[in-house]
């Protein structure tokens, strides 16, 4: 690898006063050399402020590339998320304010979140769905998709979600390959005011799914759609009568709880398997720590269900630590761009999670819109998903922060389970730096050959150590899982290339695969993309390489433009030089494309080699995960 120097300089923002001493563990500095040079004490301490049915017997067993964490516990991580709560004092405390595209709302209190869950648990072994069973989701946005990923938990089957967007194809290989018995769906899902049908896609994707026994149909609209009767049950009907109470099932801590699936850059879906004792210790301390969610808080995550952000910060994480959190189906363009800021505004929301992407469309169409509500409640701002430029931070920052609330950028993946590395609440915010690792992680940059590259230069992230939420497996495909941890010994390699400054603060420049390699330099498609959103005119690009004889790529951006503006050689010769005189010669595009939108996974990541292959007339893969 080739490694280049990285423009470093960034402003520094000083979190306002009233952010610095907080302090959940102590400070960072000492936690975080506490937690490196014991590391199962300090999982064994966050472990113990939850509950389990019986307490490990080793924190981990390290046989490298497998980790067993408190092997030996039984818990069921429902007890952790409802019983919990609702034997104390969170009773009556609103667990889930749910929102509807059309504007409705239903709210759940932690007493009715659990009844609801213990029901639908029932309802499940009633059609025979055991420990370990897989079961399939393919829901909307809707109360009764959490009500039913938890009872899944409850009685110890595998929840594998399927984003209600993704085409039947898609489906039907993550059905097949997780061999799933049971399908949870719904008629319709409820989007920008339009109705999408999703039964017709289960109908198409569960042909020569031999494993699929039944399909419950949560029935949303009017009339109601006609099943059929040998195999498809409606949700109501199944926990008619059905009993309020279900003891939970009693799992090993290293015992399944969900497979989700990730797109590879090539080739089917990987579904990473996560387990229920260090997933459940993974999420319940970031949401702690890294949100810092107390009882008065309003906690508001943006993100589908189907993603891994949905899975841990806004089901699993959330809810164990007992968090009033909004749930909402709305499209932050509908009715109109100003209803995000509205319900920021009408349920006094404290705590807002989003991603970049989301921002930069706010950015595009101004101030105007979030300016006309008042969002004084909001403490605590969490990106996630993508590098979030320094634009993007700046915008969010000073336009929904009014200039003082802490941004927490936190980079982390499907495999990681958890946050792995941000900001914390009260440490200085560097824009385009997600941030340090948090105790517990030991990440690094590193070389080809694994050694440390110094301040400044460009490597491959990874992961040192072991941590309680990673990855156990892929399922059906062990060979994948080895591939994370082959590639550089004895490290978890990400697959995301990051520079540290000589703070030790992280920044992101992108997947591997994205980086092109221009006359030897190594550079990040996400550099010069965020140079060129830093120039007045550009909302949003999308920079990829294509291959050329003599430099051995070349630079194509794509570029959308703020409204008002419009493309042509004028604006293409000016912004190649603003990239030119940002980032140097060598990062300069060799042809800017005006377009009106790009192409994007469903979780907002830019997809560059669907542009590169359409660049080079090729066939671009798997399209699972694209957006349109
Ligand atoms: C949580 C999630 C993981 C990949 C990851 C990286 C990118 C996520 C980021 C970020 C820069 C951040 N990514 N968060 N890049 N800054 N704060 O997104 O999981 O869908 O598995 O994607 O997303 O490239 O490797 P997942």
């Amino acid at each position: 690898m080739n490694e280049e120097k990285v423009n470093l300089k960034a402003p520094v923002y000083i979190p306002d006063s009233s952010y610095r001493d907080y302090r959940w563990m102590g400070d960072y500095e000492t936690v975080y050399r506490e937690s490196v040079e014991n590391p199962e004490k300090f999982w064994e301490d966050i472990a113990g402020e939850l509950e389990w049915d019986k307490k490990w017997d080793n924190v981990l067993e390290w046989d490298y590339p497998d980790a067993r964490w408190f092997s030996g516990a039984k818990l069921n991580i429902t007890a952790n998320c409802l019983d919990r709560h609702v034997n104390n004092s969170r009773k009556n405390k609103v667990a889930i304010i749910w929102r509807g595209d059309d504007g409705c709302e239903r709210v759940f209190t932690y007493r009715q979140l659990f009844r609801e869950v213990m029901r639908f648990a029932n309802g499940l072994k009633k059609l025979g769905i055991k420990k370990g069973d897989r079961i399939c989701f393919y829901m909307p946005f809707v109360p009764e998709h959490i009500i039913a990923i938890l009872a899944c938990a409850r009685i110890g089957a595998v929840h594998t979600i399927v984003y209600a967007g993704f085409g039947s194809d898609s489906l039907h290989q993550r059905i097949v390959d997780s061999e799933a018995k049971l399908v949870i769906t719904a008629d319709v899902s409820i989007r920008r005011g339009k109705r999408i049908d999703l039964k017709s896609i289960v109908d198409e994707a569960i042909v020569n799914a031999p494993s699929v026994e039944r399909i419950i149909v949560y029935r949303r609209t009017k009339p109601e759609i006609e099943l059929y009767a040998e195999m498809e049950l409606d949700y109501y009907s199944l926990i008619k009568g059905e009993s309020f109470h279900c003891d939970p099932e009693i799992m090993d801590a290293e015992d399944p709880l969900f497979i989700l699936y990730t797109s590879g850059t090539t080739g089917v879906p990987k579904g990473i398997l996560h387990t229920c004792g260090g997933y459940m210790v993974g999420t319940y301390y970031t949401s702690k720590y890294v949100f810092d969610i107390k009882d008065s808080d309003v906690y508001w995550c943006t993100a589908d269900p189907g993603w891994i952000t949905g899975h841990s910060y806004l089901v699993y994480g959330p809810l164990a630590v007992g968090a009033t959190i909004l749930f909402s189906e709305t499209t932050p363009d509908y009715p109109d761009l100003g209803v995000w800021w509205e319900m920021v505004e009408d349920f006094g929301v404290t705590i807002l999670y989003t991603a970049p992407t989301a921002i930069r469309m706010f950015m595009k169409y101004g101030e105007s819109w979030p300016d006309k509500y008042n969002l004084e409640s909001l403490r605590i701002l969490g990106s996630v998903g993508e590098p979030l430029n320094p634009e993007a931070f700046e915008w969010f920052y000073r336009v929904i922060g009014k200039s003082k609330l802490p941004i927490v950028d936190t980079w982390w993946q499907t495999e990681t389970g958890m946050h792995m590395i941000t900001t914390i609440v009260g440490q200085p915010m560097k824009p385009g730096f997600a941030g340090k690792p948090i105790p517990g992680v030991v990440a690094d940059i590193v070389d080809n050959e694994g050694n440390p590259v110094e301040p400044g230069k460009k490597g491959k992230l990874v992961i040192k150590a072991p941590w309680p939420s990673m990855m156990r497996d892929v399922w059906n495909n062990r060979e994948r899982y080895e591939h994370y941890w082959n590639d550089i010994p004895g490290c978890y390699t990400v697959g995301d290339m990051a520079v540290k400054d000589k703070d030790g603060y992280i920044m992101i420049i992108g997947r591997s695969d994205d980086v092109i390699i221009v006359s030897g330099h190594n550079i990040g498609s996400a550099e010069v993309e965020s140079a060129l959103v830093d120039h007045k005119a550009v909302s949003e690009s999308a920079v990829v390489g294509i291959p050329d004889d003599l430099k051995g790529n070349l630079i194509v951006a794509y570029v959308i433009l703020k409204e008002g503006f419009t493309g042509g050689e004028k604006l293409e010769n000016e912004l190649k030089y603003h990239v030119r005189m940002t980032l140097g010669p060598i990062s300069m595009p060799s042809d800017i494309r005006f377009v009106q939108s790009l192409p994007k996974t469903r979780s907002g990541k830019i997809m560059r080699r669907v542009l590169r292959a359409q660049e080079m007339g090729v066939d671009p893969g798997d399209l699972s995960t694209l957006e349109d």
